[in-house]
């Protein structure tokens, strides 16, 4: 059994306070708190080894490329991954989409082939796809969604068709909350000879993910998200697909030999990795998979369904309070509503007075607002180490909205 106060104690900057308040960070779908053992990793780094990878055969340069493909076999293992080869280190999430985007798309697709999306990605897996399929001709369809804030999956039929190449979605709504279901999605798409590309920005970090099992083509999703430091993000590739996707970007270390006429690549995973990469960054993504394997995925996974649960059923009761999105056991840990016709910035901002962090807007997320009909939306995101009291001060400071506005 994990406590969570000795979770709470492993992340300093939970002790803060804001504007006279302890701080409740309810934004974690934005980007999560880290952990001592991350900013450990990356400082241990910085003061012991820091050198550059994969070049000099001096010691530090040999610890360093140690510790930074230490970390992408850990990565690997965490999402078990068949080998750390498929494992390509890029910025984020939205830098994943966009080299499968580049490499995959521009080089495969032509007019009349489709890629499907949904109409609750987040912005990151829907423009890369409208860049890709302008240039290429090809056509880009979406999936809509029904009332319940689920994905409308009977027209999966008429959407899904041999003409797709590509059928991208998110595991986890970072708006909606939606979980969807993607074991199934994947085979759906293989069936008419389709890729499969998951979104896991929002279900990496918040529930266990076995590559395998699902069976998908590529997994993009963002370190920081997930415990981590910004500036680290994994693509996750089926090998005979990246070993005949050409380079995203060109230049130093993913080369195997450069001559003026003309060059060869290197091998997975480095052939995607041009230039110096985030070493501190992965370092520190590494230490933030074992501290979240400690905790068990599992484990989070049902901690964050206990809190989102609580919170949905503490809002609910809220006067004027719209939940975006379906029921408790349809969704994880992300919570977006509407509070009468305040608007969100408003509610953020009287909340933020209290020491409550929350998201307003439309979260990068807009064809699910204007689905709703609205612009925006408050949101509150919680992880593991969020707890039932911090609940209790969100529905307060809810309650103190309603009396500054006089609603
Ligand atoms: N996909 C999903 C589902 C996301 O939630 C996000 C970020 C991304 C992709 C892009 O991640 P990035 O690390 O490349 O930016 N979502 C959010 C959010 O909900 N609030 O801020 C960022």
């Amino acid at each position: 059994m994990n406590s969570i106060d000795a979770i709470r104690a492993d992340f300093p900057i939970l002790q803060r306070e804001i504007n006279g308040k302890p701080l409740v960070y309810l934004d974690n779908a934005a980007t999560s708190q880290k952990p001592l053992a991350v900013l450990q990793a990356m400082e241990d780094y910085y003061r012991l080894h820091n050198a550059n990878v994969h070049r000099g055969v001096h010691t530090l340069s040999e610890e360093a490329t140690a510790q930074y493909e230490g970390a992408r076999g850990r990565i690997a293992r965490f999402i078990n991954a068949p080998s750390s080869k498929q494992v390509i280190f890029t910025r984020n999430a939205t830098e994943a989409v966009n080299l499968v985007a580049y490499s995959w798309g521009l080089d495969t697709l032509k007019p009349g082939d489709e890629v499907l999306i949904t109409q609750m990605e987040h912005h990151a897996n829907i423009v890369p796809w409208q860049l890709i399929t302008q240039r290429t001709g090809a056509t880009l369809r979406h999936i809509p969604l029904d009332s319940q804030g689920m994905l409308r999956l009977e027209l999966l039929d008429e959407l899904l068709t041999e003409r797709t190449k590509l059928f991208a979605f998110v595991a986890m709504s970072n708006v909606l909350g939606t979980i969807n279901p993607v074991e199934e999605l994947v085979a759906r798409a293989h069936s008419v000879g389709a890729l499969a590309l998951v979104d896991g920005a929002q279900s990496v970090p918040h529930l266990p993910v076995d590559v395998q099992a699902l069976n998908c083509d590529f997994l993009v999703f963002s370190g920081h998200k997930m415990c981590g430091p910004t500036g680290s993000g994994v693509l996750y590739g089926r090998r005979e697909l990246l070993e005949a996707m050409p380079p995203f970007m060109g230049g130093g270390d993913m080369i195997r030999e450069v001559r003026l006429e003309g060059s060869r690549w290197n091998t997975l995973p480095w052939k995607f990795e041009a230039g110096t990469p985030a070493i501190a960054e992965f370092i520190g993504l590494g230490a933030a998979v074992d501290y979240l394997a400690g905790l068990g995925m599992d484990w989070v996974q049902q901690r964050e369904h206990e809190l989102v649960r609580t919170a949905m059923e503490q809002l609910g009761r809220v006067e004027g309070l719209r939940i975006l999105g379906p029921g408790p056991d349809q969704r994880g840990g992300a919570v977006a509503f509407t509070l009468g016709d305040v608007h969100p910035h408003d509610i953020a901002a009287i909340l933020d007075s209290d020491g409550i962090a929350i998201r307003a807007g439309h979260h990068c997320a807009q064809p699910i607002h204007d689905f709703y009909g609205i612009s925006a939306s408050a949101r509150a995101s919680f992880y593991f180490y969020n707890t039932l009291e911090e609940i209790d001060q969100l529905v307060q400071g809810l309650g103190k909205v309603h009396a500054v506005l006089g609603m």
